[in-house]
């Protein structure tokens, strides 16, 4: 994910804090659980035994290799691989290794908001795999899309992975596919993942684990405030607390204060008060089905082609056109 340090961010990190914990029922963006330590948190997130999503996906990558690079081929002027969000890669590697070994001709393009994720996946990638063409893009990834867009005609295969679209509602996740297919022409694919609704027990463990990770994840938010905005948020008077509403398929992720406060956050000159188990909305993540991912592409004017799923039927890459 991102490292969120330009001057810009910071702006917006501001008012968007000023906005969300003056309105009411409080909330506060996820992007902004991403900084450094937010990062390490996520790792360490997808290491946790409860966090299947990234075993699925990994699994799904192992398992259809082949006929995910023979999908993404062409044979006659090569491929561009550009993977938005790229983080360290380690899913990709699976199937990178598989177009290395076979003389792909490709490129492959991870873009990333963070300068640090691009160079270290860089550095990483030409040791571990000498003869691919790497050329990583710091920035936000519609400027960089535009880009490309006029550099190149040859098919471009885009790809989304971790199921980060979930973290859309609805609309905006429509506003994102619709963008994504504007940069399309008809020869590309769009791969993506996509968490599936299941037992709702085991989506609530994922977002609620044993060990406290997730929930020191979710109070990175206060941290934050604390840290860059002079607040003085007491974490241990904040609950995480995780719902998953499995008629909607949306998992929604709370702090939940355990008694009345007042919180002073001196940058923004401001006085936040909590009643007693008063909670600010931090994050969702939403769970879909088929027949929402269709309805999802329809509305963006794209075109399922195919899909792969794991063995549980878990998690699902979709394949688009437009
Ligand atoms: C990176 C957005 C896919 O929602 O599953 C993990 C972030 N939040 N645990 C998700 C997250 C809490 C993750 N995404």
């Amino acid at each position: 994910m991102s490292v969120n340090n330009s001057i810009a961010i910071d702006v917006s990190f501001k008012t968007d804090v000023h906005k969300g914990l003056t309105t009411f029922p409080k909330f506060l963006y996820s992007k902004y659980i991403y900084d450094e330590k937010g990062d390490k948190l996520f790792q360490e997130i997808m290491n946790l035994p409860e966090y299947y999503l990234t075993n699925c996906e990994f699994d799904i990558l192992s398992l259809h290799t082949e006929e995910i690079a023979q999908l993404f081929n062409d044979p006659d002027k090569g491929f561009d691989l550009i993977e938005l969000g790229a983080g360290d890669g380690k899913k990709t590697k699976v199937l990178l290794g598989h177009l290395a070994e076979n003389d792909f001709n490709f490129v492959y393009k991870p873009i990333d908001i963070s300068q640090n994720a691009i160079d270290s996946l860089s550095k990483n990638l030409s040791e571990e795999f000498p003869n691919i063409t790497v050329e990583g893009e710091k920035g936000m990834y519609f400027e960089v899309l535009e880009q490309l867009q006029h550099y190149n005609s040859r098919k471009k295969v885009l790809m989304v992975l971790g199921s980060n679209i979930g973290n859309l509602l609805h609309p905006k996740a429509i506003d994102f596919l619709t963008k994504l297919k504007d940069i399309m022409s008809t020869q590309d694919f769009l791969f993506m993942g996509f968490d599936q609704k299941k037992d709702p027990q085991i989506v609530l463990d994922a977002y609620n684990d044993a060990t406290g990770v997730t929930e020191a994840f979710n109070k990175n938010l206060l941290t934050r405030i604390n840290r860059e905005l002079g607040g003085d948020f007491n974490l241990e008077k904040f609950k995480h607390w995780e719902v998953y509403n499995p008629e909607t398929g949306t998992a929604k992720s709370f702090l939940v204060a355990t008694e009345a406060m007042d919180v002073a956050i001196s940058a923004l000159d401001l006085n936040v008060h909590f009643d007693a188990w008063e909670t600010i909305h931090t994050e969702i993540s939403q769970k879909y089905d088929d027949k929402v991912v269709q309805w999802l592409a329809e509305s963006a004017g794209l075109k399922i082609h195919t899909s792969f799923e794991d063995e549980k039927g878990f998690y699902k890459n979709y394949v688009f056109k437009r």
